[in-house]
Protein backbone atom coordinates (compact mmCIF):
# COMPACT_ATOMS: atom_id res chain seq x y z
CA UNK A 1 0.00 0.00 0.00
CA UNK A 2 1.65 3.36 -1.02
CA UNK A 3 2.16 5.79 1.94
CA UNK A 4 -0.09 8.60 2.11
CA UNK A 5 0.53 11.97 2.96
CA UNK A 6 -2.60 14.79 4.09
CA UNK A 7 -1.08 18.36 4.18
CA UNK A 8 -0.77 21.91 1.59
CA UNK A 9 2.30 22.48 -0.01
CA UNK A 10 2.65 25.76 1.09
CA UNK A 11 2.60 24.43 5.14
CA UNK A 12 6.23 24.47 6.58
CA UNK A 13 5.13 21.57 8.72
CA UNK A 14 4.11 19.54 5.08
CA UNK A 15 7.38 20.52 3.30
CA UNK A 16 9.38 18.82 6.39
CA UNK A 17 7.55 15.29 5.91
CA UNK A 18 7.86 15.79 1.77
CA UNK A 19 12.48 16.97 2.20
CA UNK A 20 11.63 13.32 4.24
CA UNK A 21 10.14 11.26 1.81
CA UNK A 22 12.66 12.74 -0.63
CA UNK A 23 15.95 12.12 0.95
CA UNK A 24 14.31 8.12 1.71
CA UNK A 25 13.42 8.31 -1.45
CA UNK A 26 10.12 6.69 -0.74
CA UNK A 27 7.11 7.15 -3.31
CA UNK A 28 4.08 8.53 -1.48
CA UNK A 29 0.28 9.94 -2.86
CA UNK A 30 -0.80 13.54 -1.81
CA UNK A 31 -3.44 14.72 -0.50
CA UNK A 32 -4.07 18.56 -0.37
CA UNK A 33 -5.81 18.82 3.37
CA UNK A 34 -6.09 22.40 5.26
CA UNK A 35 -8.72 23.76 6.39
CA UNK A 36 -7.44 27.41 5.42
CA UNK A 37 -5.73 27.42 2.29
CA UNK A 38 -7.03 26.15 -1.32
CA UNK A 39 -5.21 25.66 -4.81
CA UNK A 40 -6.50 29.55 -5.79
CA UNK A 41 -5.24 30.64 -1.94
CA UNK A 42 -6.54 31.85 1.46
CA UNK A 43 -9.94 31.60 3.03
CA UNK A 44 -8.91 34.70 4.88
CA UNK A 45 -9.11 36.38 0.93
CA UNK A 46 -12.35 34.59 0.02
CA UNK A 47 -10.83 31.57 -1.46
CA UNK A 48 -11.80 27.79 -1.29
CA UNK A 49 -9.94 25.63 1.25
CA UNK A 50 -8.81 22.32 0.36
CA UNK A 51 -11.14 20.71 3.03
CA UNK A 52 -10.86 16.83 4.10
CA UNK A 53 -9.68 18.15 7.64
CA UNK A 54 -12.95 19.06 9.08
CA UNK A 55 -14.35 15.34 7.92
CA UNK A 56 -15.04 12.79 10.52
CA UNK A 57 -12.90 10.18 8.94
CA UNK A 58 -10.04 12.96 8.78
CA UNK A 59 -10.34 13.57 12.48
CA UNK A 60 -10.63 10.08 13.49
CA UNK A 61 -6.83 9.84 12.25
CA UNK A 62 -5.65 13.27 13.66
CA UNK A 63 -8.23 14.82 16.15
CA UNK A 64 -6.35 18.17 15.48
CA UNK A 65 -7.38 18.82 12.29
CA UNK A 66 -4.25 19.78 11.32
CA UNK A 67 -1.59 18.63 9.09
CA UNK A 68 0.40 16.97 7.92
CA UNK A 69 -0.78 13.30 8.89
CA UNK A 70 0.62 10.29 7.06
CA UNK A 71 -0.91 6.55 6.72
CA UNK A 72 1.69 4.06 6.19
CA UNK A 73 0.66 0.55 5.74
CA UNK A 74 -1.91 1.39 7.75
CA UNK A 75 -0.23 3.29 10.58
CA UNK A 76 -1.72 6.60 11.18
CA UNK A 77 0.61 9.25 12.70
CA UNK A 78 0.47 13.42 13.14
CA UNK A 79 3.15 15.86 14.39
CA UNK A 80 5.72 16.88 11.50
CA UNK A 81 8.56 16.38 13.70
CA UNK A 82 7.18 12.84 14.60
CA UNK A 83 6.73 12.16 11.24
CA UNK A 84 10.27 12.48 9.97
CA UNK A 85 11.51 10.89 12.94
CA UNK A 86 9.57 7.62 12.17
CA UNK A 87 10.56 7.71 8.67
CA UNK A 88 14.24 8.04 9.55
CA UNK A 89 13.95 5.20 12.03
CA UNK A 90 11.78 2.91 9.31
CA UNK A 91 13.69 3.43 6.47
CA UNK A 92 16.94 4.78 6.64
CA UNK A 93 18.31 5.19 10.47
CA UNK A 94 22.08 5.42 9.06
CA UNK A 95 21.15 8.44 7.01
CA UNK A 96 18.50 9.91 9.45
CA UNK A 97 20.81 9.78 12.43
CA UNK A 98 23.58 7.57 11.40
CA UNK A 99 22.06 4.61 13.73
CA UNK A 100 23.42 6.51 16.84
CA UNK A 101 21.00 7.76 19.94
CA UNK A 102 22.79 10.37 20.90
CA UNK A 103 23.08 11.83 17.23
CA UNK A 104 19.12 11.22 17.38
CA UNK A 105 18.35 13.26 20.46
CA UNK A 106 21.04 16.01 19.48
CA UNK A 107 18.88 16.16 16.03
CA UNK A 108 15.49 15.87 17.95
CA UNK A 109 16.51 18.48 20.43
CA UNK A 110 17.56 20.49 16.99
CA UNK A 111 14.09 19.76 15.98
CA UNK A 112 12.08 21.21 18.71
CA UNK A 113 14.05 24.07 19.38
CA UNK A 114 13.22 25.05 15.53
CA UNK A 115 9.24 24.58 17.12
CA UNK A 116 9.19 25.93 19.73
CA UNK A 117 11.76 29.10 18.96
CA UNK A 118 11.65 29.49 15.09
CA UNK A 119 8.40 28.81 14.30
CA UNK A 120 6.60 31.80 16.46
CA UNK A 121 8.45 34.44 14.62
CA UNK A 122 8.96 33.68 11.42
CA UNK A 123 4.64 32.58 11.40
CA UNK A 124 4.66 36.46 12.83
CA UNK A 125 6.94 37.99 10.30
CA UNK A 126 5.30 35.87 7.38
CA UNK A 127 1.61 37.28 8.47
CA UNK A 128 2.31 40.90 9.07
CA UNK A 129 4.93 40.59 5.32
CA UNK A 130 2.27 39.56 3.35
CA UNK A 131 -0.57 36.93 4.41
CA UNK A 132 -2.49 39.65 6.52
CA UNK A 133 -4.60 42.51 4.16
CA UNK A 134 -2.78 45.40 3.93
CA UNK A 135 -4.10 47.67 6.38
CA UNK A 136 -3.88 45.10 9.05
CA UNK A 137 -0.14 44.28 8.73
CA UNK A 138 1.60 46.19 11.45
CA UNK A 139 5.56 47.35 10.71
CA UNK A 140 6.45 46.56 14.45
CA UNK A 141 5.74 42.93 14.55
CA UNK A 142 7.70 42.88 11.07
CA UNK A 143 11.09 44.84 12.72
CA UNK A 144 10.54 42.64 16.26
CA UNK A 145 9.99 39.25 14.75
CA UNK A 146 13.08 40.21 12.66
CA UNK A 147 15.00 40.78 15.56
CA UNK A 148 13.73 37.60 17.81
CA UNK A 149 14.75 35.60 14.49
CA UNK A 150 18.03 37.32 14.23
CA UNK A 151 19.05 36.01 18.12
CA UNK A 152 17.66 32.55 17.31
CA UNK A 153 19.67 32.22 14.32
CA UNK A 154 22.49 33.38 15.86
CA UNK A 155 22.65 30.20 18.63
CA UNK A 156 22.35 28.36 14.79
CA UNK A 157 25.70 30.17 13.47
CA UNK A 158 27.52 29.55 16.70
CA UNK A 159 26.71 25.30 16.45
CA UNK A 160 27.46 25.56 12.33
CA UNK A 161 31.17 27.64 13.52
CA UNK A 162 31.66 24.13 15.20
CA UNK A 163 29.99 21.02 12.83
CA UNK A 164 29.78 21.31 9.02
CA UNK A 165 25.56 20.33 9.96
CA UNK A 166 23.87 21.14 12.83
CA UNK A 167 24.43 17.81 14.41
CA UNK A 168 27.59 17.14 13.58
CA UNK A 169 29.59 16.69 10.35
CA UNK A 170 26.69 14.25 8.31
CA UNK A 171 23.79 15.31 7.24
CA UNK A 172 20.83 14.19 9.93
CA UNK A 173 16.86 14.57 10.12
CA UNK A 174 17.96 17.45 12.29
CA UNK A 175 18.97 19.53 9.22
CA UNK A 176 15.12 19.14 7.57
CA UNK A 177 13.52 21.82 9.81
CA UNK A 178 16.56 24.07 9.07
CA UNK A 179 16.71 23.58 5.60
CA UNK A 180 13.19 25.23 5.26
CA UNK A 181 13.67 27.58 8.32
CA UNK A 182 17.10 28.76 6.77
CA UNK A 183 15.13 28.98 3.06
CA UNK A 184 12.16 31.11 4.35
CA UNK A 185 14.37 32.98 6.02
CA UNK A 186 16.44 33.74 3.20
CA UNK A 187 13.33 34.72 1.43
CA UNK A 188 11.46 36.89 4.01
CA UNK A 189 14.39 38.97 5.41
CA UNK A 190 18.10 38.14 3.18
CA UNK A 191 19.53 37.83 6.46
CA UNK A 192 22.88 36.42 5.53
CA UNK A 193 25.51 39.16 5.85
CA UNK A 194 26.30 39.00 9.62
CA UNK A 195 25.98 34.76 9.33
CA UNK A 196 29.23 33.29 7.14
CA UNK A 197 28.30 29.86 8.23
CA UNK A 198 24.85 29.80 8.39
CA UNK A 199 25.14 30.79 5.02
CA UNK A 200 27.38 27.94 3.45
CA UNK A 201 25.25 25.73 5.50
CA UNK A 202 22.37 27.05 3.67
CA UNK A 203 24.24 26.63 0.07
CA UNK A 204 25.08 22.61 0.84
CA UNK A 205 21.45 22.18 1.59
CA UNK A 206 20.04 23.80 -1.31
CA UNK A 207 22.42 21.42 -3.66
CA UNK A 208 21.02 18.54 -2.42
CA UNK A 209 18.41 17.33 -4.97
CA UNK A 210 15.49 16.76 -1.94
CA UNK A 211 16.12 20.34 -1.23
CA UNK A 212 13.92 20.80 -5.18
CA UNK A 213 10.71 19.45 -3.81
CA UNK A 214 10.59 22.79 -2.11
CA UNK A 215 12.55 25.85 -3.26
CA UNK A 216 9.49 27.24 -5.10
CA UNK A 217 9.85 30.75 -3.82
CA UNK A 218 5.73 30.72 -3.93
CA UNK A 219 5.42 27.93 -1.44
CA UNK A 220 6.99 29.95 1.15
CA UNK A 221 4.85 33.41 0.34
CA UNK A 222 1.31 32.09 0.14
CA UNK A 223 -1.22 33.84 1.59
N1 LIG B 1 2.79 20.78 15.86
C1 LIG B 1 2.03 20.41 14.69
C2 LIG B 1 1.37 21.64 14.14
C3 LIG B 1 0.41 21.33 13.00
C4 LIG B 1 -0.11 22.61 12.35
O1 LIG B 1 -0.45 23.60 13.04
N2 LIG B 1 -0.15 22.63 11.01
C5 LIG B 1 -0.65 23.79 10.28
C6 LIG B 1 0.05 23.90 8.93
S1 LIG B 1 1.79 24.25 9.05
C7 LIG B 1 -2.13 23.63 10.01
O2 LIG B 1 -2.70 22.56 10.18
N3 LIG B 1 -2.77 24.74 9.57
C8 LIG B 1 -4.19 24.76 9.31
C9 LIG B 1 -4.58 24.27 7.94
O3 LIG B 1 -3.83 24.44 6.95
O4 LIG B 1 -5.67 23.70 7.86
C10 LIG B 1 2.99 19.74 13.67
O5 LIG B 1 4.19 20.08 13.68
O6 LIG B 1 2.56 18.90 12.87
Amino acid sequence: MTLQLWGRPSSARTQKVILALSELNLTYEFIKASATMGPKGSVSRGKTPYGIVNTTEYLEKNPNGTIPTISDEGFILWESNAIVQYLGMKYNPKLFYNANIETFASASRWMMWENNQLIPPMHDLAKHLYRLPENQRDENVVRTSKEKLFLEFQKVEVQLSKTRFISGDQWCMGDIPMTIRCHRWNILAKPFADFPNLLRYYRELSARPSFNTISAPELHTAG
